[in-house]
C-alpha cells in the first residue's frame, strides 16, 4: 500500500508537470522539458540512506524522515526553464511544495547543480488523506549530462574522495554552468532578432 502511495504521488506530479510543458512550450514556442524519469527508492537504497544519516533502518523513520522515496527528475534545455517549471510548480493549489534546494544557485561543493523541490501530494484512499512527500529535481540538459558522469564515476564512491578527482569534476561543473549561459544568451539574441 505505501509503494502504491508513492506511485500515485508520483503520476500527480507527472500529470501537472505534462501540463505546466504544454503551457510553457505554448508560450515560448519551443520545446521546454526535454524528458522526465521517476523511480521509487529501492530498499537496500533506503537502508544505506538511513545508515547515512545516523538513522535506524526501519519503515517508519524512512517514511517520517526520507524526502526522497519517490524521486522525478525533469530535464530542461535552458538554464532559466529550471526556474519557470519551478514558479510553475508552487503555484499548483492542490499541492504543497514544502522544501526547497537551489543548487543552481549555489552549486555542492562537488559542483552538482539542480533544484529540488519537495513537493506535498495529498493522497486519498476511503476516507483517510496522507500527504505523501516527493522529491522533484529541476535542471537542465548539461547539468544532468555532468550528474550522470559524477554519479557513474565519483558520487558514493572512493574516486570521489580523491583531492585532484574531486577538484577536476567540480571544475568541469563551472565549465558546463557558463556553457549553458553562453547558450542562454545566445538563445535571447536570437529570440530578438
Ligand atoms: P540517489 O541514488 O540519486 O537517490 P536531505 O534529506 O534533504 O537533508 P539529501 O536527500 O541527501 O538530504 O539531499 P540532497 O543533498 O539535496 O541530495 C539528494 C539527491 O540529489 C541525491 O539523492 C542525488 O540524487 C542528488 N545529488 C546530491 N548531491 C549530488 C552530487 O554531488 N552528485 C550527484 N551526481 N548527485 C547528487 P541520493 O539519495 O543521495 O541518491
Amino acid at each position: 500500500m505505501v509503494q502504491l502511495r508513492y506511485a500515485y504521488a508520483i503520476d500527480v506530479i507527472q500529470a501537472k508537470l505534462r501540463m505546466i510543458n504544454a503551457d510553457l512550450t505554448e508560450q515560448k514556442h519551443r520545446r521546454v522539458i526535454r524528458s522526465m524519469s521517476s523511480r521509487i527508492k529501492s530498499t537496500d537504497s533506503v537502508i544505506k540512506k538511513l545508515s547515512r544519516k545516523g538513522q535506524e533502518a526501519t519503515y517508519k523513520t524512512a517514511v517520517c524522515t526520507l524526502n526522497d522515496i519517490a524521486g522525478i527528475r525533469v530535464v530542461c534545455y535552458f538554464c532559466d526553464d529550471i526556474y519557470q517549471i519551478a514558479d510553475a510548480m508552487r503555484r499548483q493549489s492542490d499541492t504543497r511544495v514544502l522544501r526547497e534546494k537551489d543548487y543552481v544557485g549555489k552549486p555542492k561543493k562537488s559542483g552538482y547543480q539542480s533544484i529540488h523541490l519537495i513537493v506535498g501530494v495529498p493522497v486519498t484512499y476511503e476516507d483517510k488523506t496522507r500527504e505523501v512527500r516527493v522529491e522533484l529535481q529541476i535542471r537542465s540538459f548539461a547539468m544532468d549530462y555532468w550528474a550522470e558522469l559524477d554519479t557513474q564515476m565519483c558520487y558514493k564512491k572512493s574516486a570521489g574522495q580523491i583531492e585532484n578527482v574531486e577538484r577536476e569534476i567540480r571544475g568541469y561543473s563551472d565549465v558546463i554552468a557558463k556553457v549553458d549561459n553562453k547558450m542562454l544568451e545566445l538563445r535571447k539574441r536570437i529570440e530578438t532578432m
